[in-house]
């Protein structure tokens, strides 16, 4: 049996062995005749046979029916959550051996690349839903490693709603629409959510983060990912350490803004999906940082809140994150439903020196993942599917059920055996056996919650606390919105009674927004405690992949606008020019560019800055054209950065923009020999990523 490890030893996965393994797999039609499915090449492939020109479709036509039946069949049930995603291939590689935690071997070396492929999502909304709704993302990884498949499917928010799976199909029912008239799509904003909120307060912290700027993503490229409950590292010696795992975008973490995101998921409901696509086909590729905290078995007990309760985080100030590697995603699928649709997931697909813990929410997850598979994949053999194959050879005694593809031989499928030398067998834990950690566990079988879980609203409270003002400001915002929608007065004033228990200004200021009266905090929850590592304030900033407008027309100032899109390029920034009509614009000595979009084809929100480019002519259509002054007031209203250049400041007069240098974010300069600088600055307020001193 040593020698099958050997053999695995050997085949050392590279970054390149899955997509080899895909390869077989692969299909390329160029050049080819079209065939049937049972590869017999067809003359015809627009008319049915028929009895007579005019006459009837015969029963006969074998190709017509194969080929309408396959179509009738091309649909699967969509993912019960998580509908709608989008994935994408890439590698992992650690830092630095990681053997004094978990003996797993893709952690071990840090000159192995281990494939992977990651698939994006959001929870409520079906699968042809918009990109940008509120709601938490998914973030699931599965590393092809060399010991097997190791999935780590995460969220975007580190908490969830709920402590115990049994309740996690009375949370989708009250988020999904509603039964009676299958309303609202991928929206919270409705009474079941609220009513589910309201009387299940374990719920509290897990608002406050789904309520803040992180439930709109600006890119799946510029969000956190977090395996939410307590896991286990185990090492070769046995000794355990309790984990949490953490993905952090090199970009930093960085947001829509409300208005913004709504009017997205009209103009381009696939925003997120496509900006993944581009970046990976424009070789800017998306990188996150595997980070881990660690909690020592013994001190279990020493914080004040239980580390197997997943509605809490352990704040980074307190448990700091050790980044380990990077994952860097670096190929686009070649067929989204044969990979990122066909993907099987699951937290319980480990390698050894990976283990879970009790979380109670993990505990009921362990089952739920093989067995909606399925149902959506149609039967047991799912790990078939190219996209699920481990790059290892998989060996056991498993036979038949529906699309079987292994052809396994000989007579014997059991175990124990002697005809086939009672082979397979399992393997020693030397030999890479899975073992798992052996916890010792007393306890009476109880349908109870530990007293530990009771405290829901602490970590709600330290949520807010780290917020900045403007975070605070959009939370509040939210609350509005949502229950603004939901049309039972009386869930509105439970929710506002309930987040009291969170903060008494918060509380307050929502109420007021739905025209009622708060009341008294009742300072259960006392605290000051923030953790300033959960506010977007603090994170990376860089202009790197942002997406900017030039408005220019006929007439534009040429050199201005050609060192503005050098500069742009050098600083990694995507520059896009936006006129009335496609084709060539004329600068205004004649020299051309090219557009890309008009504003017909494009809409401000689908950028991260506006620039007007110089040159009267061109300046002047502006100032007269509803469409450039809606697009740049939009662009301001959401904060974004608005510059201009020579006459272009003219259109930011005309629209009210107020004069440069008085408001944040406003990098405009009539004179034209300073371009050079304009760009610098302008490059600098997009890097803020939004301006929020300003007054809209
Ligand atoms: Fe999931 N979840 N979940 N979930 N989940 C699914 O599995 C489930 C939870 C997460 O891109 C389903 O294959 C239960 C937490 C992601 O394919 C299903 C509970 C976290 C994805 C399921 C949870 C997640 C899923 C639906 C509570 C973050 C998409 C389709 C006990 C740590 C994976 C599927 C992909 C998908 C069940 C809670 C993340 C039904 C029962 C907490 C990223 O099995």
């Amino acid at each position: 049996m040593m020698e099958g490890y050997q053999r695995m030893e050997k085949g050392r996965n590279s970054e390149f062995s899955k997509d080899k393994q895909l390869d077989e797999f692969r299909v390329d039609n160029a050049g080819e005749k079209t065939t049937t499915n049972q590869g017999l090449r067809i003359s015809e492939d627009e008319h049915s046979l028929k009895a007579g020109e005019r006459g009837p479709t015969l029963m006969e036509d074998f190709h017509f029916r194969e080929k309408m039946t396959h179509f009738d069949h091309e649909r699967i049930p969509e993912r019960v959550v998580h509908a709608r995603g989008f994935g994408a291939h890439g590698h992992f590689q650690v830092y630095k051996p990681m053997a004094h935690l978990t003996k797993a071997r893709f952690l071990q070396d840090p000159s192995v690349r281990t494939p992977v492929f990651v698939r994006f999502s959001t929870v409520a909304g079906s699968r042809g839903s918009g990109d940008t709704v509120r709601d938490v993302r998914g973030f699931a990884t599965k590393f092809y490693t060399e010991e097997g498949n190791y999935d780590l499917v995460g969220n975007n928010i580190p908490v969830f709603f709920i402590q115990d799976a049994m309740k996690f199909p009375d949370l989708i029912h009250a988020v999904k629409p509603e039964p009676h008239n299958e309303m609202p799509q991928a929206a919270s904003a409705h009474d079941t959510f609220w009513d589910f909120v309201a009387n299940n307060t374990e719920t509290a912290h897990m608002i406050m983060w789904h309520l803040s700027d992180r439930a709109i993503p600006r890119s799946y490229r510029m969000m956190e990912g977090f395996g939410v409950h307590t896991f286990r590292l185990v090492n070769e010696q046995g000794e355990a350490h309790f984990v949490k795992f953490h993905w952090k975008p090199v970009l930093g973490v960085h947001s829509l803004v409300w208005d913004e995101a709504q009017k997205i998921a009209g103009k381009d409901p696939d925003f997120h999906r496509r900006d993944l696509y581009e970046a990976i086909e424009m070789g800017k590729y998306p990188e996150y940082e595997l980070g881990i905290q660690v909690i020592k078995e013994e001190n279990e007990f020493n914080f004040d809140f239980d580390i197997l309760d997943p509605t809490k985080l352990w704040p980074e100030e307190i448990v700091p994150v050790q980044l380990i590697g990077k994952m860097i995603l670096n190929k686009n699928t070649d067929n989204v439903f044969a990979e990122t649709e066909q993907a099987a997931f699951h937290p319980g697909h480990v390698v050894p020196g990976i283990d879970f813990s009790n979380d109670p929410l993990l505990q009921g997850r362990l089952f739920s993942y093989t067995d909606t598979q399925l149902i959506r994949l149609g039967g047991p053999n799912f790990h078939e599917i190219p996209i699920n194959r481990s790059i290892t050879p998989v060996h056991n005694n498993q036979r038949d059920g529906y699309h079987r593809m292994t052809i396994n031989k000989g007579q014997v499928s059991y175990h124990k055996n002697s005809l086939a030398g009672n082979s397979p067998e399992p393997a020693a834990p030397e030999e890479g056996g899975y073992q798992h950690y052996q916890e010792k566990v007393e306890g009476r079988k109880v349908q109870r919650r530990s007293d530990s879980f009771k405290d829901h609203y602490s970590q709600a409270k330290l949520f807010w606390n780290s917020m900045s003002k403007v975070e605070k400001q959009h939370i509040i915002e939210a609350f509005r919105f949502e229950l603004g929608k939901v049309k039972s007065k009386d869930i509105r004033a439970q929710v506002v009674n309930m987040f009291t228990n969170v903060d008494g200004y918060l509380a307050e200021q929502v109420a007021a927004g739905l025209g009622l009266e708060a009341p008294p905090n009742p300072d259960e929850v006392s605290g000051t405690f923030e953790s300033p590592a959960l506010s977007q304030e603090n994170t990376v900033k860089t202009p790197d992949t942002r997406k900017v407008a030039i408005l220019a027309d006929n007439g534009f100032a040429a050199p201005e606008l050609n060192l503005l899109l050098a500069a742009l390029e050098e600083a990694g920034i995507r520059g896009e020019i936006i006129s009335s009509s496609l084709g060539m614009i004329k600068s205004n000595q004649g020299d051309e560019a090219e557009v890309q979009h008009t504003f017909l084809t494009s809409s401000s929100v689908e950028f991260d800055a506006v620039f007007v480019a110089g040159g009267e002519e061109s300046a002047n259509r502006f100032k007269l054209s509803k469409d450039a002054l809606d697009f740049i007031n939009e662009a301001y209203k959401h904060y974004k950065a608005v510059g201009a250049a020579g006459e272009g400041v003219e259109v930011l007069l005309a629209n009210g923009i107020l004069a440069p240098d008085s408001d944040p974010g406003i990098i405009a300069d009539r004179d034209k020999e300073k371009i050079r600088d304009i760009a610098a600055e302008f490059i600098q307020a997009v890097a803020q990523h939004r301006h929020w001193g300003r007054t809209v």
